[in-house]
């Protein structure tokens, strides 16, 4: 059977798209919060589209109905019809007003989806999550993101239980009421799809600052948080100010409400939500303190933060048409967080974090089963589609098109397309039409980008012809079959390239007919399925750096030799493009190790690094990364058959080469040096010398492992700050420590009190290495404090186990599957969206061996056959099965 048929998940497809019949110009929402029950009364004041004849017709899930009213008159039960999903209604006009009043159980809403309770019934707050369809939760509403409406939301609770009330927009009053309640009201001035709604309620605290936009408007920035953490939110209102700042400068655009809000949660199914004026953040992406938060996550609160912030623009002011558009916000709002971070940090790191993030989460989805196109033709679940292709392949299609206009012409397109589309549901034709036009280009090519699922693979050739002085590349791209997409088209595929000559030198390059006569740099555009490129007056055979930046999101086979690897991991100026030759390196290595092949590329690699490691070249943070080979799950990537547990034991081997090439004495050197110099200071030079004594401390592991676990438990007590911590415990856990239990012990009663630890702890805990870890997971969510209902909780558990420890999940016997698969079960029932994502940690499953293969399947037929999955799982577990 297609699983696509299935009854209960009717498909949505893109070409079926047709404006909506009924619109809401402004909508009055009153609120009566309680945690158990609450009330909310809607006023829709409906525009209908003259063309079309359609009956009004609301979406509504989960609502029961009190009372119902048009143009003031209540309508009896023949008037209306209510279904599971949708509410259709007699007799509206152009200019209706319908009013409904509804009643939900925010308490038992364990989705997370709609109104819902974050926190105990005692101490917690309500809170909302509407996006992508959980406004229908709320109240009946064409809950679609082209439907855009004025909101003014009334809320009404007790005074003492709930003293703060947020909703998105402008405050428009407040006051008491009898009976100790009292009520506020926000008015939202800019047309919002129901998506964007928004309200908080409970007892919280705030830190506050004041800003002035660069067109002069005030605006109250306002951080909102439970009590015993609003001291960890001045980290989170610092990043916020930086990231208003660099939107003014970098592309000129300003915040437009009078205040933002921005408040913290415990609870929350992502990173955070950029709903207009009141950003709800999960905690873990917001709170930052140097006792408990590491370095990686002090720059992923920032980045966070900007990224909702930048939303404000590309998301709110300009949304998307339907969701098939997701990427038009996401990835676009990715590129731009990716500027900032860039920008107040590292370019180079940032650049390296975020192509290794593709690599091991994009690229394996476009290779397996759940292979979709940024810009998907269909679906059943669109929560299953917020994905590392709409997001980060997405973004890598905005830096192409950003390369290709050059920044200049690419700052016109962006203006002219937020001029364009302000107030207006967008489509990405408007967007790539707004970027083209700006800049007098047809930039129609890409929109095939858009389209088609599967990594492209970028072949290169090099011929060196001595007599004519000639350099000659051949690029050719093809890409494989993905589910349902069986042919595939040339895609355009900018290739960055430079050609070094032998003593490490970047070579003038010249060609016939190309305005770059003399750079060093030039862009290749490969717009078939083959081309050659001459590069004329070339005195030797040249070496070249292909794919620049990471020009393209393709995967380069190309024929380099480990020598010319290693000649640009030593000489590239460019800190990406060192590292991307040193990567190469690596696999090239890796392979020959596990093959039994030629030593060349072991050699080189560790020569190379030793090399840089010796000299202090390169800045601490970049050499932590150089000294880094491909992730087990990157390297699984090139494998027919899986095998994780070689996988990892190859991968360590080829670590201990270069541990050894390098020498007990010279790392134990650096450790030392490093460890007399820690702080728990944040600037970009204490942060690389953690980096790099973490990356020192695991190869020293390698040699001498009692040694490195002395110097760890050491480590872990001496600790300045949680990066240094969590790194010596990782160290302790992952070696099997004796010191290890004590640790962990210490850890936890530090932490007690601190979800966020102690969502680390569990997360460490996951890294036991061999089969000793599926029976610590089963003692982990015996825990107390474990529990299915917190996503954060699980993914600390069961989506750090199954996807950062693939020797340990992926056992021979099928023990950690059959786990996962029964978890799945449950936690469905509880939270749909939570069990799809953690699901797709299945989604390598038909590449493994076949004794694991057949273990997989069997687990994921047997999740597969429970009666009563959710769509969300439904839609994930069919797509895995299906041939
Ligand atoms: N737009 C939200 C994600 C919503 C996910 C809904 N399942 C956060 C973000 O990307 O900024
Ligand atoms: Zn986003």
């Amino acid at each position: 059977m297609n699983p696509h048929n299935a009854p209960s998940s009717p498909l949505i497809r893109l070409s079926d798209y047709r404006a909506p019949a009924w619109r809401v110009e402004r909508v009055e929402l009153d609120f009566d919060l309680g945690i158990d029950a609450s009330e909310v009364t809607a006023r829709l004041h409906l525009r209908r589209d003259p063309s079309q004849q359609a009956p009004l017709r609301l979406d509504g899930e989960g609502l029961e109905l009190l009372s119902i009213a048009l143009d003031g008159k209540p309508l009896d039960a023949g008037s209306y019809r209510l279904s599971d999903s949708a509410l259709e209604v007699d007799g509206a006009q152009d200019g209706s007003v319908l009013e409904t009043r509804v009643r939900l159980l925010p308490a038992a809403n364990t989705a997370l989806e709609g109104l819902y309770l974050s926190g105990s019934r005692e101490t917690g707050f309500l809170l909302t999550q509407c996006e992508a369809e959980g406004f229908r939760h709320i109240t009946f509403f064409p809950d679609r993101p082209d439907v855009l409406a004025s909101y003014t939301v009334t809320l009404h609770a007790d005074r003492e239980r709930f003293p703060v009330l947020l909703a998105g927009g402008n405050p428009d009053g407040a006051g008491n009421l009898e009976g100790g309640r009292h009520w506020a009201r926000f008015v939202d001035p800019h047309p919002k799809p129901s998506y964007l709604f928004a309200l908080v309620a409970g007892r919280l605290e705030k830190i506050e600052r004041d800003y002035v936009t660069a067109d002069g408007s005030d605006v109250k920035l306002v951080i909102w948080s439970e009590a015993n953490v609003i001291d960890r939110c001045h980290y989170a209102m610092d990043a916020l100010e930086r990231s208003m700042r660099w939107d003014e400068l970098a592309y000129g655009r300003n915040y437009d409400l009078d205040v933002f809000h921005v408040v913290a949660t415990h609870d929350f199914n992502m990173g955070a939500m950029e709903n207009k004026g009141l950003n709800i953040f999960n905690a873990k992406y917001l709170l930052a303190d140097p006792d408990s938060t590491t370095d990686d996550e002090y720059r992923a609160v920032e980045a966070v933060v900007a990224h909702e912030y930048f939303h404000n623009w590309s998301g709110n002011r300009v949304t998307c048409r339907d969701w098939f558009q997701l990427s038009l916000k996401e990835g676009l709002t990715v590129f731009r967080e990716q500027q900032f971070s860039a920008d107040m940090n590292s370019p180079s790191l940032k650049r390296i974090e975020d192509v290794a993030l593709l690599r091991r989460a994009q690229f394996p989805e476009d290779a397996g089963p759940l292979a979709h196109a940024v810009r998907p033709s269909q679906y059943s679940e669109i929560n299953n589609f917020y994905t590392a292709t709409v997001y980060e392949k997405g973004s890598e299609l905005i830096r192409m098109l950003a390369g290709r206009l050059g920044s200049e012409g690419f700052r016109r397109g962006m203006d002219h397309y937020f001029e364009r589309n302000d107030g207006r549901a967008a489509t990405l034709e408007d967007f790539l039409g707004a970027l083209g036009e700006a800049n007098q280009t047809n930039l129609s090519p890409y929109l095939a980008w858009y389209a088609q699922a599967g990594t492209p693979r970028l072949k290169v050739r090099g011929d060196y012809d001595a007599a004519r002085r000639e350099y000659t590349l051949t690029l050719s791209q093809h890409t494989l079959a993905t589910s349902g997409q069986p042919e595939k088209l040339p895609l355009p595929i900018p290739v960055k390239l430079a050609l070094f000559a032998r003593d490490g030198r970047m070579l003038p390059l010249h060609m016939d007919g190309h305005a770059s006569e003399g750079q060093v740099e030039w862009v290749a555009v490969l717009d078939k399925a083959e081309q050659r490129f001459v590069f004329r007056n070339v005195d030797a055979e040249p070496v070249p750096s292909l794919l620049r930046g990471f020009s393209a999101p393709v995967i380069l086979e190309g024929n380099s030799t480990p020598t010319e690897l290693a000649l640009l991991l030593r000489h590239d100026v460019d800190g990406f493009n060192r590292w991307e030759a040193g990567q190469q390196l690596a696999v090239s290595a890796y392979e020959a190790l596990r093959d039994g092949g030629d030593d060349g590329a072991i050699v080189a690699w560790c020569e190379a690094l030793s090399a840089l490691f010796a000299d202090g070249a390169v800045d601490d943070a970049l050499l932590a990364e150089l000294m880094t080979p491909p992730g087990e799950v990157e390297l699984a990537e090139r494998e027919h058959e899986v095998d994780p547990d070689r996988i990892h034991a190859w991968r360590q081997a080829l670590q201990h080469r270069l541990a050894t090439r390098i020498g007990a004495n010279a790392l134990q050197q650096r450790y030392q040096a490093l460890a007399a110099a820690a702080s728990g200071r944040l600037d970009a030079n204490s942060q690389a010398q953690r980096r790099l004594k973490r990356r020192v401390l695991e190869l020293m592991a390698l040699l001498d492992t009692d040694d490195a676990q002395a110097l760890a438990a050491r480590q872990y007590e001496q600790a300045p700050s949680m990066t240094d911590r969590l790194a010596a415990l990782t160290v302790l856990v992952r070696t099997d420590a004796p010191q290890a239990a004590a640790a962990i012990a210490h850890f936890r009663g530090r932490y007690a009190d601190n979800p966020l630890a102690l969502d680390k702890w569990f997360n460490v805990q996951t890294q036991r290495r061999g089969a000793a870890s599926l029976a610590r997971i089963q003692e982990l969510e015996r825990d107390p404090s474990f529990t299915l209902r917190n996503p954060n909780r699980v993914n600390a558990l069961f989506g750090a186990w199954a996807r950062n420890n693939p020797a340990g999940f992926h056992q021979a016997d099928g023990g950690g599957y059959r786990l996962l698969s029964e978890r799945l079960g449950q936690l469905d029932a509880l939270n749909p969206q939570i069990a799809a994502r953690l699901a797709t940690a299945f989604n390598g499953w038909r590449r493994l061996e076949p004794v694991r293969r057949a273990q997989a399947k069997a687990a994921i037929l047997s999740l597969a056959e429970r009666p009563g999955l959710s769509r969300n799982l439904t839609e994930i577990v069919q797509s895995m099965l299906h041939d």
